[in-house]
């Protein structure tokens, strides 16, 4: 009988024990650090999709476990029940760095999109005067914030919807990158926000022309409607500033931040406004048990040093450049397209074969660089923020290498 080798044996625990709501690559990581993450099998990977860019600052940074080791001996929870001594410096800390006059601390990436829409509910209703219950928010098409029952009530994707109606009233959807949908949208009265992504992460890296960020916005605020920047997955340098609205010099009324604002060592998510709009919730009236709890503000704090100190932005915007430059040279009929925005991007796969993308990532395995196809055709090149020249050439040459062998 064929021994199990330990890849085999954590992945039949998983299919035995836990839920199917996931198809995994079949790889079964043991450790990571920096751009690398090994398997149980001891075999060495570049990890090019950072979990969906939660580890920006790499795996495993030494800070940032540091901080979360020292808090940990310390205080890790106190409940919102009472003060602690870490939340207050934290607080300001992540204001300051953002340039925001308060913080809304949750846990979650979604727990930020749901804590935005009530905020901006409740503001429509006790600043911009809708009727109660009347609020509108406009969502745009490809749009994926989270698996929460609001949140799937926003999406126009069967997988991310389907089965789980009745579905949430309040939402409208308009094309993305089109800016006279939403010249025609917010015609009506009853808008009270517009929330999207800069750059649309789980629908391949979309990335929206030049200018239209900066449109929306401007319209948003001839109708006073608040703009509603979901910068979980691009933000905290991912594009090449410290959050993609910067690229178009806007700052959204509402900023809701996640997975790199701690480095991926633990969930830590923030929602930023400035008091005219986060003073609309009361006590009492949001929260959660973890949210800005010790340990995630120590963390948070050190995973944003790491940004600043490793200057992950600028070292984001100059190696997607070459990164870009590099995948459009690869001579292949494989690859269609090319895109992407400091070191988030995605290649398009052209092939008969539905399932090329997903084997192609299987090869990508087998040569050491791990890599996850989106929505069926598009795989994801997003590595931690923290690589070098040189091992992007030859993570490069690896994909290169790759594509030319692909059957
Ligand atoms: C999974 C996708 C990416 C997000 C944006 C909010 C959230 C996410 C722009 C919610 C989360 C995660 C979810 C994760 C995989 C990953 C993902 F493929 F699911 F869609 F990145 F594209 N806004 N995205 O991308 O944050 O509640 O997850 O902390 O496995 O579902 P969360």
């Amino acid at each position: 009988m064929q021994t199990l080798t330990s890849s085999q044996y954590f992945i039949d625990l998983e299919s035995k024990h836990g839920a199917h709501n996931y198809h995994p690559l079949p790889v079964v990581l043991a450790r990571g650090e920096g751009v690398f993450v090994w398997d149980v099998e001891g075999k060495q990977y570049f990890d090019f999709l950072s979990a969906y860019s939660a580890v920006n600052q790499g795996h495993c940074h030494p800070k940032i476990v540091a901080a979360l080791k020292n808090q940990a001996e310390t205080l890790t929870l106190t409940s919102r029940a009472f003060y602690n001594d870490v939340l207050g410096e934290y607080e300001k800390y992540v204001t300051d760095y953002f340039g925001y006059d308060k913080v809304l601390p949750m846990n979650t990436g979604v727990e930020g999109g749901e804590t935005a829409v009530k905020l901006c509910r409740k503001w429509a209703y006790t600043k911009k005067g809708i009727e109660e219950n009347k609020a509108k928010i406009i969502f745009v098409h490809g749009n994926f914030w989270g698996r929460t029952l609001a949140a799937i009530s926003t999406s126009d994707d069967p997988d991310s919807y389907g089965g789980f109606g009745p579905y949430m009233p309040g939402f409208e959807r308009i094309p993305y990158n089109d800016l006279e949908a939403l010249e025609k949208a917010l015609e009506d009265p009853n808008v009270a926000g517009f929330m999207v992504e800069p750059i649309q992460g789980e629908a391949g890296v979309v990335v929206p022309d030049e200018g239209y960020l900066s449109g929306a916005y401007k319209r948003c605020k001839e109708k006073n409607v608040l703009f509603i920047a979901d910068e979980v997955q691009t933000g905290i340098a991912r594009t090449g500033k410290l959050i993609c609205c910067e690229h178009e010099n806007i700052k959204p009324d509402i900023l809701i931040l996640g997975k790199a604002l701690s480095g991926g060592v633990f969930p830590v998510s923030a929602v930023l406004a400035d008091d005219d709009i986060m003073l609309c919730i009361k006590p009492g009236e949001h929260g959660s048990t973890f949210g800005g709890n010790p340990l995630a503000c120590k963390v948070a704090m050190a995973a944003l040093e790491v940004v600043k100190e490793e200057n992950l932005s600028e070292n984001a915007q100059q190696l997607g450049e070459l990164l870009r430059a590099e995948l459009r040279r690869i001579d292949s009929p494989l690859i269609e397209k090319v895109r992407g925005k400091g070191l988030l991007n995605a290649i398009i796969i052209n092939h008969e074969d539905k399932d090329a993308a997903w084997r192609l990532c299987l090869q990508l395995k087998e040569n050491g660089l791990l890599a996850k196809p989106t929505h069926g055709d598009k795989i994801r090149f997003a590595p931690p923020l923290v690589i070098t020249e040189e091992q992007l050439i030859t993570c490069v040459g690896i994909i290169d290498k790759t594509v030319k062998n692909f059957k």
